[in-house]
């Protein structure tokens, strides 16, 4: 008897962070079962799949039950590539314009799962075998603006990541310490007029280099107490900045508008003053040239997320063009297990460093913390607080427990 043979399959809408539906995905195997629920992006790259918008979640829904389940059911889960091809096929439109991202990236996962659970393995087990032996640093967003708050920072993200951290738990516990005196430090600095971002991110109404300055303050306090090093990273997010008749990029808070050479200018100095680790989407979307030009110089992970949209076309003309050394690896913006797959063995292939990253809009799904060990990502951007943000957090800490729980088997054998 195959134990990952497709039984059934169940869709349902259900609400992210944003209070927004999507698409929520049981695959039922003969002896197994994965659920994935689909996120969604505020700030999306141009070039990602197309999601069915929220209102939209019941056509996925008519569409799971009517086309994709009698192509699935008694279909092997383990034929990975070949249910994910069929996904394709029954869209028809190469960007999922017709089932939608979202519904393909929540089927695509649960079936991951199913078929991971049919042998009792975890995903990253499953999916990893034995190279599936470390857990990712995480890279957390503590202040924010852009697409994620009203009123804020022009930048959409001022990270922070415990690269002296000795395990998960001690690295979760440092960004969220970070986070609780960043929120003290930000009140003096806004007189008490502070809300969050839609990643649980502090959205003060100030000008970028204050979060910076703010951020690496409370930052140097924390590894001053805990003797854990901190690095400090940023997401531009730069094709929400970029004003594309006026060839500038547009930052309110400072009340300035920057030419591409004045951008790649101004970013190398915030890396160069802040020791920066870690620079997403420093330049917008169709800007590989611009990207080159900062990556060339800088002593960090210049990393791409819109750029790239976790698509291997647009990531071969990146490596071929030098314009970064890391990529941005979201499942749902390409759709399928697959393609995520693909996206990240090139990038290691090719000497570009993977995050694994969630998106704004999420739910407790947990997955992406199983797929960064997986695949062997070594920074997972998954926030600090926020129920649906510490459902991956909390899911690295319980690999971490499975993975030690092992190698103290191996250890024992030898
Ligand atoms: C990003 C993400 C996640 P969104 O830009 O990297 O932080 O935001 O999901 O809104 O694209
Ligand atoms: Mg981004």
């Amino acid at each position: 008897m195959n134990p990952t043979i497709i039984e059934d399959i169940k869709a349902r809408k259900v609400l992210d962070s944003r209070g927004n539906w999507t698409i929520e995905v049981d695959v039922i195997t003969r002896l197994g079962f994965g659920r994935c629920a689909a996120p969604s992006g505020a700030s999306t790259g141009k070039y990602e799949v197309v999601s069915l918008p929220e209102n939209n979640v019941d056509k996925a829904l008519v569409e799971v039950e009517e086309s994709i389940t009698p192509e699935m059911v008694g279909m092997d889960a383990e034929e990975q590539e070949v249910i994910d091809s069929i996904l394709k096929e029954v869209d028809g439109t190469g960007n999922f314009a017709s089932i939608g991202g979202n519904t393909a990236v929540a089927l695509s996962l649960a079936n991951a799962k199913a078929a991971a659970s049919s042998y009792g393995l975890s995903l990253y087990r499953y999916l990893g075998g034995n190279f599936a032996t470390e857990i990712p640093y995480p890279l957390g967003n503590v202040i924010g603006g852009g697409a994620h708050a009203v009123n804020a920072t022009d930048i959409q993200e001022f990270l922070t990541i415990p690269v002296g951290a000795k395990d998960a738990k001690e690295a979760l516990s440092v960004n969220s310490e970070i986070h609780k005196r960043a929120k003290n430090a930000l009140l003096k600095k806004t007189k008490y007029n502070l809300g969050k971002g839609d990643e649980g991110a502090w959205a003060p109404n100030i000008k970028d280099e204050e979060a910076l300055k703010v951020l690496s303050a409370v930052s140097k306090e924390v590894t001053g107490e805990t003797g854990v090093e901190v690095r400090l990273g940023m997401d531009v997010a730069a094709s929400e900045l970029w004003d594309s008749k006026a060839k500038r990029y547009v930052y309110k808070q400072e009340g300035k508008k920057r030419t591409v050479d004045e951008q790649v200018e101004y970013i190398s100095g915030l890396i160069e003053d802040y020791d920066l680790f870690y620079v997403e989407d420093p330049i917008q979307e169709e800007d590989y040239e611009a990207f080159a030009a900062l990556t060339k110089g800088a002593k960090c992970l210049i990393c791409g997320d819109d750029l790239y949209v976790t698509n291997v076309r647009r990531l071969q003309e990146g490596i071929r063009k030098k314009a970064t050394n890391a990529i941005l690896i979201k499942p749902n913006q390409c759709g399928t297990l697959t393609d995520t797959y693909r996206a990240v063995s090139l990038a290691k292939r090719s000497g570009i460093t993977p995050v694994l990253s969630h998106r704004s809009g999420e739910t407790v799904d947990e997955t992406i913390a199983h797929l960064a060990v997986a695949f062997g990502c070594p920074i997972i951007k998954t926030g600090v607080v926020g129920g649906e943000r510490i459902a991956k957090l909390n899911e690295l800490i319980r690999i971490s427990e499975e993975l030690s729980t092992q190698r103290g088997r191996m250890a024992a054998l030898q």
